[in-house]
Order: C-alpha cells, then structure tokens, then sequence
C-alpha cells in the first residue's frame, strides 16, 4: 500500500458503475479520499473518474487477498448494489467490524428533508414514478430517485423539498437503518434468486425499509410485505376485498362496485385510473395510502391517475393487426410480473399467447407453469431458459419454441384468434439476446410493424 493510503484516512468503493462513480463524486465534493475496486476489466465509469480524480487509486479485474489490507485499513467500505456482500473482500470487511454501507445509507444519513422509500418486487418504477409526478403537482420541489436508475448521491445537494425513492432489496441489503417517513413494500414474489440463497433472505432485505420508517405502506393481500408492529408508527394496508386488520388504515378495492376506498369511504372509481391491469389498481391504492401518509392532498392523486397510461414496456399497448392486439410487457423480468399481466388482462381478449423466456436468474417455473396452463391459449417460448418453462408446462399446454423474436411474434400471430392479444411478458431477465429489457420491448414493437407491413 501506498504511504498517502496508510497515512489518511479513506474509504473503499466496490464497484464502478453507476452507483460507484457517484459515491467517488460525493467523497470528491467532501474533500474525502477513497480507493476504488472493480471486479470487470473496464467498468462503466473508469473513464469519468480517470478524468475527474486522476489521483484516485483504482484497482481492476479479479480480485484476490493482495486487496485485503486495503479493506482493512478503510474506515468504511461502500458496497455497489450489482455486487453481492459475499464476495470474498466485502466479506473481510464484516469479519473485522468496518462499516460495509452502500450509497443510501450514506444518503440518508444526510438527507434532511421528508424521504419516501418504496420497495417490491414488482410496481416499483410504476409507484416511484407516479409519486414523484403527483407531489410535483402539489407543488412540491421532488425528486425520484435510486433503483429507477439514478444514483440517490447525485441528487443530494438539490434544491429538493421531498425524496421518492425506489429501493431494491440489493439497495436495503447495505443501509444500516433507513429512518424514512414512509416505507412502502408494494409485494415480494420470487426475485434474483441467482443472488439470494431463499424467497426469505430476499424477503428480510425488503423488510429492511421499515425500520425506524414513522409511517408503514404494505400490501394486506401479501403476507411477506406484513411489517412489524412497532409503538407509534402509523401503518396502512391496501388490498382486494374485505380486510379486518386492527388499528390500519384500510385502502380497499371493491370488485362488484369497481371502486376504490378508504376506511370504508369510496372515493375513486375503478373507470377513472387510466392504466390497465388489476396490478395497477393495487398500485393506484398504495398511492393513495402514500398519499396520505406524506400528507400530500388526495386531489392530485386523483388528477395523476385520470391522466397516467403507464410506462413504456410495462403492459404498453404497441398496436392491433386484424384484431389481434400486440402488448409489450417487457419489464416482467420475473415470475411474478408476468402473472400479474397475464391476469390483469386476460379477460379483456379473446385468448391470450403469450411469449416468454430469457435468463430465468435462478427462478422456479412450477407456479408459472400452472398459471399459464389455466389461463392462456398458447406459449411461445425464447431464450436460453426456455426449456426450462418448457418442463413446467402441463403437456395440455400448447407450446412452440422459437430462436429469434421475429419467429416467436409470428408464431404467436398464427396462434392468436380473433380479438386475441400477443402479450411479450418473459418471466425472465433479458441479458441472454438483448442489451437490456428496454432492447427487447423495442425489437418487439419492431417485429411487431414488419408483421403488419
Ligand atoms: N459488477 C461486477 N463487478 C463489480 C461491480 C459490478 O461484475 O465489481 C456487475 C454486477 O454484478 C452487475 C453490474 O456489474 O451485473 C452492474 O452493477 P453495479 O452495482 O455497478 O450497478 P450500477 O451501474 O451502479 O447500477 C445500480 C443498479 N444496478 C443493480 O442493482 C444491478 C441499478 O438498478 C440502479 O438503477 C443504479 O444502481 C442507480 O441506483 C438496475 C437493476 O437492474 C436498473 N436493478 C435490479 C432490478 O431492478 O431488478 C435490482
Ligand atoms: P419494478 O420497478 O419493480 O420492476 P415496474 O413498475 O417497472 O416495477 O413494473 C415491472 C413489471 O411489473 C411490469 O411488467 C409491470 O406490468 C408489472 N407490475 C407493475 N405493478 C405491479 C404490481 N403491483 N404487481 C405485480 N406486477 C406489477
């Protein structure tokens, strides 16, 4: 090591993507000294810190015990949320007391306006973004941020009055006690479980956002978003159906009326939410508990919700060829998504075929499989992990495989009847064809126009 390393204090970051280079950028404002560590060879950010911090040790490639003393000497280790906290260094670091935080801890620790944190498996983006726009209508100088793909560091100075942020359970794994005014976990389904050796250890990194939260936003149909009951801290549910839970307040959809309520109260109707999908009408309730939990009024809420179509790749409309309708459901990047699509909108088609497959990160098929056998007309599957949908699929089940997506959208066509729908929702990760989910929903919808051309 270095005589200006051993001799100051420092702080190591692993990982130079993203989130590292703003963690060097928030120690470089701060005057602090920091030593950075990146597994690949030519990381995202290695030549934005070469530029700003030329004197900024950085070490590249597979790492090995020679980096250990570095870890040892760091009066914190910053963890990047793509890296795991079992890699051998991020272990040492345990093992020997040094703080192994990641960039929202840091964050909150600093933060001193009201922040709100919302977490789930699926509906993340959905929610953040959707509050971010419905306090900006209220007036409020907000900012959306984490998970949804900008660093919560770079955000800090901001001239901003309250904080969205969406967290990853790779995000909560490394915040000590996030302290929010309003956690939210919107579901936990299975999920990244390439990284986590159970549903439950995925599961206790969501459960990390309540601590120390002054309000609590759960989902009262999904057991594993249940928080713990703690003296003073305000908790609310949402839900289908009826629900009992003492001392919540309830935000309740009604089926047979089609509306959705508070405490008994109806106050929207399910025709006013613009976006389609029994998900996003779950989702339109956690906002209105949001809502009201960060003392933002209901009205613009309601404004949001009669104006919002959703987001690109998630259940997006892309276009109808001879009464087939074509969705692109790319962002259902695991089992759960794609289940909630399927259902959401089987009932407005004739038929639903629907494609899948990609990079199964680890995910058990067996639900999947029984979901699809009840309530789709076909599967077309693509990808490397096909086979693998493939085998949970009852024979019963109509299946073709395909090798490119042009295949698949026009075996998915010729299978689809009249006022059927194509629905593109893989269940799966997309790295295997594509450079990303945005990739594969935008090849899609060009599959999509040379099919209709
Ligand atoms: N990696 C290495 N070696 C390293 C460091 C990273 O191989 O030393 C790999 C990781 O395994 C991962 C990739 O590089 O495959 C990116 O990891 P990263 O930690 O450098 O990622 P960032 O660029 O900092 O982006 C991260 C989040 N990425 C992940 O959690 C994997 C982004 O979420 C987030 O938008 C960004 O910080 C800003 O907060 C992306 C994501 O995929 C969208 N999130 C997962 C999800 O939504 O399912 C959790
Ligand atoms: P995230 O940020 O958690 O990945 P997104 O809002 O980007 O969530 O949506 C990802 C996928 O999940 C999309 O396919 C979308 O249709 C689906 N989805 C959105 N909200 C929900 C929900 N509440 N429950 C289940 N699936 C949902």
């Amino acid at each position: 090591m270095t005589q200006l390393i051993v001799s100051d204090s420092y702080s190591v970051i692993l990982g130079l993507g993203k989130t590292g280079l703003s963690v060097a950028r928030y120690f470089g404002r701060r005057g602090h000294r920091c030593v950075v560590i990146d597994t690949r060879l030519n990381p995202p950010g290695l030549q934005e810190l070469k530029a700003e911090q030329p004197d900024t040790l950085v070490f590249l490639g597979e790492t090995d015990e020679s980096l250990n003393d570095f870890i040892l000497a760091a009066s914190q280790v910053v963890i990047s949320p793509g890296i795991s906290r079992s890699l051998p260094l991020a272990q040492v670091a345990i093992n020997n007391s040094i703080p192994l935080v990641g960039d929202v801890d840091l964050f909150l620790q600093e933060v001193q306006v009201p922040t709100i944190g919302i977490t789930g498996s699926n509906g993340k983006t959905t929610v953040a973004t959707l509050m971010g726009n419905i306090a900006t209508r209220a007036g409020i100088k907000t900012s959306v941020a984490g998970n949804i793909g900008i660093p919560v560091l770079d955000t800090l100075d901001m001239d901003v009055e309250l904080y969205v942020l969406e967290l990853s359970s790779f995000q909560l794994e490394s915040v000590r006690r996030p302290d929010l005014t309003v956690a939210c976990v919107l579901n936990v389904t299975e999920d990244h479980m390439d990284r986590y050796t159970s549903l439950a250890s995925y599961c206790m990194a969501k459960q990390r956002i309540y601590w120390g939260a002054k309000n609590v936003v759960y989902n009262l149909d999904d057991k594993l978003t249940v928080p713990p009951i703690i003296a003073g801290v305000q908790r609310s549910g949402f839900g289908f159906g009826q629900h009992h839970e003492q001392g919540d307040i309830k935000y309740l959809y009604d089926a047979v009326t089609k509306t959705l309520s508070r405490q008994g109260e109806t106050l929207l109707d399910r025709a006013e939410i613009r976006m389609f999908g029994r998900h996003n009408v779950a989702n339109a309730l956690a906002l209105m508990a949001l809502c009201d939990a960060a003392e933002i009024d209901l009205k613009y809420c309601f404004a949001e919700l009669e104006e919002f179509v959703g987001l690109p790749h998630r259940c997006q409309w892309v276009a109808n060829h001879n009464q087939v309708t074509f969705i692109n459901d790319s962002k259902a990047t695991n089992v759960g998504a794609s289940i909630a699509a399927v259902v959401g909108i089987k009932d407005d088609f004739n038929g639903v075929v629907i494609i899948a497959g990609g990079d199964s990160k680890g995910a058990d098929f067996s639900v999947f499989g029984r979901v699809l056998a009840e309530q789709v007309a076909a599967v077309v599957l693509i990808g490397r992990d096909a086979e693998q949908i493939a085998a949970a699929l009852p024979a019963t089940v109509m299946v073709v495989k395909c090798a490119s997506l042009d295949d698949a959208v026009e075996q998915a066509y010729q299978l689809s009847k009249s006022g059927g729908a194509v629905l593109l929702s893989p269940a799966c990760a997309s790295f295997d064809m594509f450079k990303g989910f945005e990739d594969r929903g935008e090849q899609f919808v060009r599959c999509v126009a040379r099919l209709a051309a």
